[in-house]
């Protein structure tokens, strides 16, 4: 069977990968996927790329170099707000701090954003995803959700920003949303299964 290695240690982001690569076959053959804990790998890792994709691929080829023979994944994705000329973006992690809580980081956004209208709230959650091949080869995808800042944190699904990224067609948060319906419409859900579909259709072979 093929090894697969997720290389995060967020464990908001693991849920979803799992449920989105659930049913994912290389050339018919069922995948056995690893988080990078799983799989015993620790990597220190300085995300020092200028943006999502460059640091998805400095994440994939890290743990890459300790995983021989596997399929390593990487996901960098963040929140860009339009009224705060798309900030906090690739930082979006370090924002006030690693060890800051949500809730702060959360209530300081919207804090942030007191001044601005319905029209100047618009905000995505941008994902890239980068695949490092077991023979070197190194593949890309980069997808985004538009959505609108909230006035106050609602919900308790999801991760990270959640509770204050509003997806209009719906009316609700991310974080009101179930997994499903999250995956099914998010930045990871599109950039995933676009990876997906050129691991499951040209397995390792692919270019
Ligand atoms: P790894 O690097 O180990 O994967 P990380 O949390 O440091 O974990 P990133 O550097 O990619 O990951 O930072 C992404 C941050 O962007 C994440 O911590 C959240 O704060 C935010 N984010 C990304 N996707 C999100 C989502 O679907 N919902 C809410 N917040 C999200």
């Amino acid at each position: 069977m093929q090894k697969l290695i997720f290389a995060t240690g967020n464990a908001g982001k693991m849920r979803e990968i799992r449920s989105i690569l659930k049913d994912l076959k290389i050339k018919g053959e069922p995948v056995e996927i690893f988080s990078m804990k799983e799989a015993g790998i620790q990597a220190d890792i300085e995300e020092n790329g200028k943006t999502f994709e460059e640091n998805a691929v400095i994440k994939a080829k890290a743990v890459a170099a300790a995983a021989e023979g596997a399929i390593v994944l990487a996901d960098d994705s963040g929140l860009e707000i339009d009224y705060l000329n798309k900030e906090p973006g690739i930082y979006s992690a370090r924002y006030m701090g690693e060890d800051t809580s949500y809730h702060e980081k959360n209530s300081n956004l919207i804090w942030r954003l007191r001044d601005a209208s319905e029209e100047e709230r618009t905000a995505r959650f941008v994902c890239a995803i980068a695949c490092v091949l077991p023979d070197g080869r190194v593949l890309t995808e980069k997808a985004a959700i538009e959505g609108t800042i909230g006035y106050e944190e609602k919900g308790e699904n999801g991760f990270g920003y959640d509770p204050i990224f509003m997806v209009p067609a719906y009316g609700r948060s991310t974080a009101e949303l179930s997994e499903e319906e999250k995956n099914a419409i998010s930045h990871r859900g599109k950039a995933l299964r676009a990876m997906k579909e050129r691991l499951m259709y040209e397995g390792t072979d692919c270019q």
